[in-house]
């Protein structure tokens, strides 16, 4: 055993269910439009697919997730936060959670941190990075759902993990790329993998 291991977390579609809860929310208070079911969603951006889908339904999504209680309100995603407390027990390891709040900063920064007190506990505030570009953080392991993770950094210190997500099931990904089905895969190996 070397250095300590580091893994960095994504919230939204990795711990917290985006997706789901945005659906929900959109059909409450949307019920005469049309919608995108998970099954049919492609592309990360969910605002650009209800935009493709007709012209003013990008502001009608984006107006769904910039309301108050959308991001406390988010249903955990199955095995995630059980994953993420036995992560953090581990020996060697030090486990972030990290995640791009929307600019719109009115609730979502506040209910993000909310959220984690709710679902993983006070202490766990401490381990939270709240960053508009990940490439900045260094770690191991960031395993997010999103496909392409650019920033300022072109070679950034983590391997990324590509959570599987409703929008990025069929994506072909590079033969050195790996993925993490949920989270009854086996995150375990993966973070072994990266030990010394
Ligand atoms: N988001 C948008 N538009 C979309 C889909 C998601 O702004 O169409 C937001 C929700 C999250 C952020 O706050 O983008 C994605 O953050 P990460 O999962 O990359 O951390």
């Amino acid at each position: 055993s070397g250095k300590r291991l580091r893994v960095l977390v994504d919230m939204d579609g990795v711990l917290a269910d985006f997706e789901g809860g945005f659906l929900k929310k959109y059909r409450a208070r949307y019920p005469d439009e049309p919608f995108i079911s998970l099954d049919d969603r492609r592309g990360f951006w969910v605002s650009t697919q209800y935009g493709e889908l007709r012209g003013d339904l990008s502001d009608k999504a984006i107006s769904i997730w910039q309301s108050k209680d959308f991001f406390m309100e988010l249903e955990p995603l199955p095995g995630g936060v059980e994953a993420v407390k036995e992560m953090a027990k581990m020996d060697d390891t030090d486990v972030f959670i990290c995640t791009s709040p929307i600019m719109h900063y009115k609730h979502c920064p506040y209910e993000k941190y909310a959220w984690v007190e709710k679902h993983l506990g006070h202490d766990f505030l401490e381990q939270v990075i709240l960053t508009r570009d990940k490439t900045l953080i260094t770690g191991d392991l960031l395993i997010d759902d999103k496909p392409d993770i650019l920033g300022v950094e072109p070679k950034p210190a983590w391997e990324h993990i590509l959570f599987t997500a409703c929008h990025n099931k069929h994506l072909a990904i590079s033969a050195s790329q790996r993925r993490l089905l949920s989270w009854s895969d086996d995150w375990r190996a993966i973070l072994d993998s990266k030990r010394q």
